[in-house]
């Protein structure tokens, strides 16, 4: 990205500020995984929206009227190490932040702005999935404040966050583009490895293979691929199952490009031919989802989308008999279908049920259908892109009909 997508994006935060008001976001840094070996280290996603830079350790610190980045100084032993650390020259290239300082200011810079009694908050994104998590740097960094500087109001950011991260830029919408190429060759090279008796690791290591030698940095989050039962598990990541002749198999996975990312699911039998029964059940995913792209545009609120693939859903299963009265639909379908999609795979963005659809916004429109009875369970999930008049099917290249499907994989 240019760094004048990073620049905007401050200012809009800022914009959206009181004028005494400080922001502090942080980068994060990698969990340690055992011994003295790390998880591989994964950038705060508010923070790569900030500034572009994808370096463990580093705060981003603003004013209203000033704006520092704090990055790890340089130390030669460390990179021989662990590898290249991004230094200040290449941190302010990228974000187009003047002021590059090492991290180890921070915390004077901190005190000194609170001490001098201008400000009266501190927003800092403050998240925890669970209550069980522990602290990180932002909880730690709230507290701290609270303590030593009892007048000060801190807020959480991620209200805001949320409400910029809803509409996306053209820039990332081509980002989502050339990401949606390397999903394209991943699932591709799936299909026409499939046969009877290869085993999910196998699927696995050619949707990683095709992705990265198409350029990606790797999955955009764990790939989920599954094969006969383990399709019921709706996010499976074991791939200990072998796929036999006759078994559907799932995949669910995506790719980055320059932090945004894909998520697209297909299902398709890894003997290359949808029996009866598979195709019976593809078809009504199938139908369901070129009817969403047919009617989705500005305006209609965000609950319709998840609404009308259930209904329409509905519909299909009942012609097929599979479905007897509108209480059964839970028994087939086992999730809504619309979470949005952008730095995160769930992005995490500002929207209710009653959010109307606008331009810029993505998100996926995903029909899933699981018969436990038939052994057959799927999800046909694509990236919506809302234009000005309707919509737009970013995934619509990566094959989706049964016909696409077999052509590919015979
Ligand atoms: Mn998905």
């Amino acid at each position: 990205m240019d760094k004048s997508f990073y620049t905007s994006n401050r200012q809009a935060l800022q914009a959206r500020l009181e004028n005494d008001a400080i922001a502090i976001v942080c980068s994060g840094s990698a969990p340690r995984r055992t011994n003295d070996e790390y998880y591989h280290y994964f950038a705060d996603r508010n923070f790569l929206y900030l500034t572009g830079v994808d370096q463990c350790d580093a705060i981003y610190f603003s004013t209203p009227t000033d704006e520092a980045l704090y990055v790890p100084p340089e130390d030669a032993m460390w990179e021989r190490w662990n590898g290249e650390r991004v230094k200040a020259d290449a941190a302010s290239e990228i974000s187009g932040i003047t002021n590059v300082r090492p991290s180890g200011e921070f915390d004077r810079r901190l005190d000194y702005t609170l001490g001098l009694g201008k400000y009266s908050t501190v927003y800092i994104p403050l998240f925890k999935y669970t209550r069980e998590e522990p602290d990180g740097k932002e909880y730690q960094l709230a507290k701290y404040i609270r303590d030593r500087f009892p007048h000060i109001i801190i807020k959480d950011l991620m209200p805001h966050m949320k409400a910029l991260r809803l509409i996306k830029k053209p820039c990332e919408i081509e980002a989502i583009r050339k990401a949606t190429e390397f999903t394209r060759e991943g699932i591709l090279a799936m299909m026409r490895a499939a046969k009877p008796g290869i085993t999910e690791l196998e699927l696995r290591a050619e949707f990683l293979y095709a992705i990265m030698k198409a350029g990606a940095s790797g999955p955009a989050a764990p790939p989920i691929i599954s094969a006969g039962k383990n399709n019921f598990c709706i996010h499976y990541h074991d791939h200990k199952g072998v796929a036999h002749d006759g078994d559907f198999i799932l995949n669910d996975v995506g790719t980055p490009y320059n932090n945004i990312v894909t998520d697209v699911s297909r299902g398709w039998p890894v003997n290359g031919r949808f029996n009866e029964r598979q195709r019976l059940l593809y078809q009504c995913a199938y139908d369901t989802s070129e009817y969403m792209f047919r009617i989705i545009k500005p305006g209609m609120p965000m609950k319709d989308v998840d609404g009308i693939i259930k209904k329409y859903n509905y519909e299909r299963l009942k012609e097929i008999g599979l479905c007897k009265s509108w209480d059964d639909i839970g028994t087939y379908m086992w999730h809504g279908g619309a979470h949005h999609v952008g730095f995160d795979v769930h992005d995490v963005v500002e929207v209710t049920p009653d959010t109307p659809l606008a331009p810029g916004m993505i998100f996926c429109v995903d029909i899933g259908i699981y018969v436990e009875e038939w052994g057959i369970g799927f999800r046909l999930e694509d990236n919506c892109l809302v234009t000005k008049t309707g919509c737009e099917n970013l995934s619509a290249s990566i094959p989706r009909s049964i016909e696409e499907i077999e052509a590919v994989m015979n």
